[in-house]
């Protein structure tokens, strides 16, 4: 089997954790990096977070993890840490030892792209500052990268962090903006109605990853649990997957039951709708700059992950506390 050549661009905390473990454990995908960027919970946090995914895949120390941009291109950063906590459900590890990849993130995409051109595809699943940098750097790094398989905004539906926006355009849209005129070859994972509708987990799905008794359904387990309180609070009935759905079709792109071409474009200017994404369906006389996904078969997704977890690792380090 050839298997697919990635990088992973993550804001690391809790469903991004469920998405390196997609690159990590899954036979067809060959995860050749981790670059980090600004999101979520705070950097240093999110370092942290992806050295425990590691660990919990057995892989601690054998994928590079390089650190990206601190802070969205012109805004200042904005957290979500009121939803995911320390991202990590509070666990902890020996640390010891661990080192970052000394090569910045933006300048280790560019070297991978530019090392295999037209292979390597990039699962961006926090802002996208580091891919606008890389854009931005590298006027080749459009035409090196075979791919992206983005995580953002909505399609003509709700928003999270705002009515109008999902959290990874908000946080940088003229990141979004600039990667999105950039030329790549794009497919989107949008918040809604998608993985509102086809990525939640429902405490009978839970109770069955749960019940696999896995070291890494304990890790699954504990770091969708802050989450998962938030989402109840917001109406939201079980723990959400964005990034893992947007790792998972990328090896899995089977799952998917309608996609679509659609003009996607990036509001900057509007303090109201910052980071709304409009996504025109064909019909506006716009040209089509992203295939964006419309439906997954869900139960198939969610038997993927669930067989995922089932995998017997054997941890790097223990966690402490004797988990
Ligand atoms: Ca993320």
């Amino acid at each position: 089997m050839r298997r697919i050549p990635l990088i992973i661009d993550t804001d690391t905390a809790q469903d991004d954790c469920v998405a390196l473990l997609v690159g990590l454990l899954d036979p067809a995908a060959e995860l050749r990096a981790i670059t980090m960027v600004a999101g979520n919970v705070g950097f240093e946090r999110q370092v942290l977070n992806a050295h425990l995914t590691l660990s919990a895949a057995g892989r601690l120390g054998e994928v590079p993890i390089h650190l990206g941009c601190r802070r969205p291109l012109v805004r200042e950063w904005v957290s979500a840490e009121y939803v995911h906590g320390d991202g990590a459900g509070g666990l902890s590890m020996d640390y010891a030892g661990l080192a970052t990849h000394p090569q910045h993130g933006v300048d280790a995409l560019i070297e991978h792209a530019a090392a295999a051109p037209g292979e390597i595809t990039i699962v961006c699943i926090g802002p996208l500052t580091n891919i606008a940098m890389a854009a931005i750097k590298d006027p080749d790094f459009v035409r090196n990268v075979k791919a992206l398989y983005i995580m953002g905004g909505s399609n003509n539906a709700r928003g999270n962090i705002t009515a109008a926006a999902e959290y990874n355009f908000y946080v940088d849209p003229e990141a979004a903006k600039t990667v999105f005129e950039a030329g790549f070859a794009i497919t989107v994972v949008p918040w809604a109605p998608l993985v509102l509708r086809d990525a939640v987990f429902d405490a009978d799905r839970l109770r069955g990853i749960a019940a696999l008794d896995t070291p890494l359904a304990s890790f699954f387990t504990r770091i969708t649990q802050t989450t998962l309180g938030f989402n109840e609070s917001v109406g939201i009935a079980g723990s959400t997957h964005p990034d893992s759905l947007t790792a998972a079709l990328l090896v899995r792109p089977d799952l998917v039951r309608a996609r679509a071409d659609y003009a996607v474009q990036i509001e900057t200017a509007s303090e109201l709708t910052r980071g709304y994404a409009a996504m025109s369906w064909g019909v506006h006389g716009l040209e089509a700059n992203a295939t964006v996904i419309e439906s997954v078969d869900a139960d198939a997704f969610a038997e993927y992950l669930t067989a995922l977890l089932s995998t017997e690792t054997v941890q790097s380090r223990p966690f402490n506390g004797g988990h």
